[in-house]
């Protein structure tokens, strides 16, 4: 395959999307070709050297005119640029708001034929698509983009609900590097934490938003927590995490559930879990949820967008309605007590990873996709 210039823009701070914006480019990188992050900072999984990799950064001034500072513009400004002097073939924009939009405008600014591929994560689509004042321009940033993509068939089917665009939405998968996230042995963490080797460890990851429900991950807890000794260990942080923590102190499971906050080396924590919760109330795929599986953790979720897609129900993992505790109690239960139905859950979580998100299989239809679209 011949090997391309790409240019990626991201939201790099933010959850699943900058992962899995900064992850394909790390491969795509590995694969020959020549990456150009253009972000408002560094990805932050962009943690060595790549030689094929080049860092352009958007700058945003301030000005005392202006309301607000035109992030959009000055981004737009740079994606131009970036296309001329490097001689960009492909522009891959995650989110269709504002970044699809911006590189239309870029496009038009540099005067290019790039082929532009947009890929939708959800909040773009499912919270900002309501919003009637942004949807006209999703559907513009859609439509105009070459090719546009989905993390999930759920997500694709939602847009064309609330969006209606005249294009083709294709679904790619998310995935993991595998390289990365795997059943690690993680020494004494167990230890560290307190943890004893007997009790039982439930883990659950997100930024804390209210649409991830972390209430509902307590109350499960508490009801497992009856059943035998556990720890819930709850990593990262957000808005949340205060009126949750709150939730939990003086109650029966206070010395049972760790914050963690925000953590680099999640695969350890998940080496050291039995089974994670993700039970939102949105979620368009659940990337922490094939994370927790490529490490052997089946997960209960939410029967929710893309939870489904990655969950298959009774084998490597449960699915639940929105709030349903008791039944995510009742599940959890019935995976931890009894050692060989944990094995089994393990290994089809494991299995799942391998044979439906594989990372070089899902890098081929991206790069397929760049093929057909790349700057003739
Ligand atoms: O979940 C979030 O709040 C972060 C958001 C993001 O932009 O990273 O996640 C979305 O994209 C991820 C990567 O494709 C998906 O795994 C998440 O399910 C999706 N979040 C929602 O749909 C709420």
């Amino acid at each position: 395959m011949k090997k391309l210039k790409i240019g990626i823009t991201c939201y790099p701070t933010v959850g699943g999307s900058g992962v899995i914006a900064t992850e394909l480019g790390k491969m795509l990188a590995d694969r020959g070709h020549e990456i150009h992050f253009i972000t408002s900072s560094m990805p932050f999984r962009l943690n060595k050297i790549y030689p094929t990799i080049t860092y352009h950064q958007v700058e945003v001034n301030s000005y005392s005119v202006f309301q607000y500072a035109p992030y959009d513009i000055a981004l737009a400004n740079k994606m131009a640029e970036v296309i001329v002097d490097e001689g960009l073939d492909v522009l891959h924009v995650h989110y269709a708001i504002p970044h699809a939009v911006c590189a239309i405008l870029a496009k038009d600014m540099a005067n290019s034929d790039i082929g532009i591929v947009t890929t939708l994560h959800g909040t773009d689509i499912t919270v900002l698509g309501y919003d009637s004042s942004l949807s006209g321009a999703i559907r513009y940033g859609i439509e105009k983009s070459d090719i546009v993509t989905a993390v999930s068939n759920s997500l694709a089917s939602q847009t064309m609900e609330l969006i209606a665009p005249k294009k083709e939405i294709e679904t790619v998968y998310n995935f993991v590097d595998e390289a990365e996230y795997y059943k690690k042995d993680a020494g004494n963490l167990k230890e560290l934490f307190g943890i004893a080797p007997h009790e039982k460890v439930i883990i659950h990851v997100s930024n804390f938003r209210k649409v991830k429900n972390v209430p509902d991950v307590i109350n499960s807890f508490k009801l497992i927590r009856k059943e035998f000794p556990a720890k819930l260990l709850l990593v990262g942080d957000g808005p949340e995490k205060y009126p949750v923590m709150e939730m939990v102190k003086g109650s029966s499971i206070e010395k049972d559930v760790l914050f963690l906050g925000k953590q680099e080396n999640v695969s350890e924590l998940y080496s050291i879990s039995d089974l994670m919760l993700l039970l939102s109330e949105k979620e368009s795929f659940g990337l922490v949820l094939l994370e927790a599986m490529a490490c052997q953790v089946p997960g209960i979720g939410t029967n929710v967008g893309g939870i489904p897609e990655v969950i298959t129900h009774g084998e490597n993992g449960y699915l639940v309605e929105i709030g349903d505790v008791e039944k995510v109690a009742e599940y959890a239960i019935s995976i931890l007590k009894d050692p060989q139905i944990l094995e089994k859950f393990r290994e089809s979580a494991f299995d799942i990873v391998n044979r439906q998100f594989k990372s070089s299989e899902i890098v081929d239809q991206y790069e397929a996709m760049y093929e057909r679209v790349a700057k003739k």
